[in-house]
């Protein structure tokens, strides 16, 4: 599997996204042309797309002149917006280059919505915000995870100076009041706080932080009730019958460097706990640099496509990027007439065809390692750069990639491992030989790109 097979390009002088030419850092560059092309989708916005249904709905939960939507911002953002604007540490992994996707050192496709927070906290002419867009991972993968997906941002600021007689918190509860009341089920309403990772903010009163912390709640938790009613009626439509069984969604302690105190909001899904959103306090540093240091307020992210697979039952996350009628043409129409919600109905699955490589990784113990393949001094082995050789030979055809097996020889302490590939179409058959040639491409790509021996 030598030389023969590594194609990695040469990494282009600069790059186009959205119509804007950045200068591109060979030491930092790691976005392929697949994910490249991915810019340009923007699944949020594509009519009757179930991402677009779903920011629509979740939209009508969160009205202006309240909330004002910000649909269209560009992906490439800097470091400082996407993680030090926010308080992320210098040494916080989520900035590794196994993680994010690079231009250059200083430019890199968002990795969360919250990259937006202080450009908006500043700017927004209303007390609330939502931002959809696409964001980019460098991550596993399996049916809950692409390196493209679709997050919401919201937040909800009250001023200081604003409010009547400067009382933060009647002002909040006023609002709180004025909101819509539900009748599911919360477990765990008020999870206890580690007051090491979520203290009380100095500049805020416990019972100011609490009022926002509940009014940030109740908003969520309406969300998910308009999501729920939205699923039972489309079933109801498609005359599927729903047992008694409640909804059930619990709160829980988070940690995110720009909010404290912080939570996540799990819904029951299929026999587990699915994380749909974090959210929290903002971290008042981030208001003060925006220059609205007399705000308090909140923020939350959520998964459009973790939400949206719970509306429509839709089984695996590539689907959302399919451009086959049998995907896009169930949800026709339902923009211009909501009342055509109807649970996705899943095309036959596939076979799937399994496939295993075991290799030892690069850089241990002698073997000379050190001089193979064009990546040396990268250093560190990472997962993520598998799944990366996986994709930008498969496309989507890989359905997930699971490590099986790891063990350190003893006398040398090199380690060796084994992933298994399972290649299966979300649209057709793949034949034998077809698989057998895509894993005789990853071996090659693995050995070129990665500098691992196969064994
Ligand atoms: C964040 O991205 C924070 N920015 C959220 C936030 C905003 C917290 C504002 C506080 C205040 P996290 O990495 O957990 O957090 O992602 C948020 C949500 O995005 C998750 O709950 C999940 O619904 C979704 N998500 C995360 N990773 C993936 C993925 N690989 N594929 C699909 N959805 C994902
Ligand atoms: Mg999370």
């Amino acid at each position: 599997w030598r030389a023969q097979y590594s194609t990695k390009p040469e990494p282009p002088k600069e790059v186009t996204i959205n119509s804007k030419t950045y200068p591109v850092d060979p030491e930092w560059f790691n976005v392929s042309s697949t994910i490249l092309n991915l810019t340009s989708r923007k699944l949020h916005l594509q009519k009757d797309h179930p991402v677009s249904i779903t920011r629509q709905i979740i939209e009508s939960v969160f009205p202006s002149p309240t909330y004002l939507a910000y649909n269209n911002l560009d992906p490439v953002v800097s470091t400082h917006e996407n993680f030090d604007s926010l308080g992320f540490p210098p040494n916080h992994p989520g900035r590794a280059k196994t993680d994010t996707y690079y231009i250059n050192g200083t430019t890199l496709l968002r990795t969360h919505t919250s990259a937006h927070e202080a450009e908006l906290f500043k700017a927004s002419k209303s007390p609330g915000y939502l931002i959809s867009a696409d964001v980019y991972r460098r991550d596993e993968i399996d049916k809950s995870h692409y390196p493209v997906f679709h997050q919401m941002e919201g937040a909800r600021v009250w001023d200081r100076n604003t409010v009547p007689n400067g009382d933060v918190v009647s002002a909040v509860y006023k609002d709180l009041e004025a909101l819509p009341k539900h009748d599911m089920i919360i477990e765990d309403p008020n999870p206890p706080f580690h007051p090491d990772r979520n203290p009380l903010q100095p500049s805020h009163s416990a019972e100011e932080a609490e009022a926002v912390g509940k009014h940030l709640k109740r908003s969520l938790e309406l969300m998910v009730a308009e999501i729920f009613k939205r699923v039972k009626e489309s079933h109801a439509r498609a005359g599927i019958q729903h047992g008694s069984e409640p909804l059930k969604v619990r709160w829980v302690e988070a940690y995110f460097p720009f909010t404290s105190p912080s939570w996540e909001l799990e819904v029951w899904y299929q026999d587990g706990w699915l994380e749909i959103l974090g959210c929290g306090v903002s971290q008042q540093h981030i208001l003060r640099d925006a220059g609205v240091a007399s705000q308090i307020g909140w923020a939350f992210g959520l998964g459009l496509e973790r939400i949206a697979m719970l509306l429509f039952q839709i089984p695996d996350i590539r689907l959302f990027w399919s451009r086959d009628e049998r995907f896009l043409g169930q949800f026709r129409g339902v923009e211009g007439d909501w009342g055509k919600m109807r649970p996705f109905v899943g095309f036959s699955r596939h076979p799937a065809c399994y496939k295993d490589v075991s290799f030892w990784l690069p850089g241990h113990g002698g073997g000379g390692a050190g001089a193979a393949g064009g990546r040396g001094g990268e250093g560190e082995w990472h997962e993520n750069d598998l799944m990366e050789v996986v994709r930008d030979v498969c496309g989507d055809v890989v359905e997930d990639v699971v490590m099986m097996d790891s063990f350190t020889h003893p006398k040398t302490g090199r380690r060796s491992v084994c992933y298994r590939v399972n290649y299966r179409s979300l649209e057709r058959t793949l034949t034998n030989e077809e698989a057998n040639g895509l894993h005789e491409r990853v071996k090659g790509e693995m050995v070129g790109r990665l500098g691992v021996e196969i064994r």
